[in-house]
């Protein structure tokens, strides 16, 4: 089982109320990736996230962003992000007809390229594109808005998924999990095989305790030991 990766997202943290105090606080506990949503208003109803949040961001933090695109056509838009060496960037396969063409763009920026599906979308829509991918982002909840109710029948397709993937001898391709990951959540997802979970309002900034004891309660739900 791979190792986890802890990805809170960026669009539950108001730009305008002392964001650097908690990217901070984010640093020190470690947590391994910024999720950073960019909506269009188009694939998704909602707007979120441009080119310079995502260029600010990088500015003022140094922990590697998985950019996650709910745009149309993302292949024609790649270059508008200036992607790093190292980024996952992830590309729905509901939002292109040329869905393979944007992965391998993707991977020629150098960046890690992930194949995105919402939840009615079932697996046989990547079958053909398992090998070109670091990552499959399954969404947990339909896409556009933080804050949602997991969409039940998504768990038993983390199952099938890390299935798929063992079976094709994938084993190091990771499960990113986005959409109401809960602390309970999570740790069932943890079980039927994600290993990348994008940190929202249901966890880590919930109400429920500070940034820092939330991050090790997470840590602690899918059985690793806290970093920070
Ligand atoms: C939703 C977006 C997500 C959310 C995240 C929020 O379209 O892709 O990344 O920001 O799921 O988490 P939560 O815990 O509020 O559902
Ligand atoms: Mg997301």
């Amino acid at each position: 089982m791979n190792k986890a990766i802890l990805s809170p997202s960026m669009m539950c943290v108001s730009e305008w109320r002392g964001a650097e105090k908690t990217l901070a606080a984010l640093e020190m506990g470690g947590v391994e990736r910024l999720h950073m949503d960019v909506m269009d208003g188009e694939f998704v109803p909602n707007l979120m996230l441009g080119t310079e949040s995502i260029r600010h961001m990088r500015e003022i933090s140094e922990i590697p962003l998985d950019i996650h695109l709910m745009i149309r056509n993302p292949e024609d838009k790649l270059g508008w992000f200036d992607l790093r060496p190292g980024e996952y960037v992830s590309v729905h396969v509901e939002s292109t007809s040329h869905f393979q063409r944007a992965l391998a763009r993707i991977r020629d920026f150098g960046a890690l390229p992930v194949a995105a599906l919402n939840p009615a979308t079932p697996l046989c829509m990547i079958e053909d594109v398992l090998g070109d991918v670091d990552a499959v982002l399954l969404m947990t909840v339909n896409p556009g808005f933080a804050g949602q109710k997991l969409v039940p029948q998504t768990l038993s397709k983390i199952t099938r998924l890390r299935k798929m993937l063992d079976d094709e001898g994938l084993e190091a391709t990771r499960i990113e999990v986005d959409g109401n990951v809960s602390f309970e959540n999570a740790a069932k997802m943890r079980a039927a095989g994600a290993d990348m979970f994008v940190c929202g309002t249901s966890s880590i900034f919930s109400r429920q305790g500070g940034l820092m004891e939330n991050i090790r309660h997470f840590r602690s739900c899918i059985g690793e030991e806290a970093l920070g």
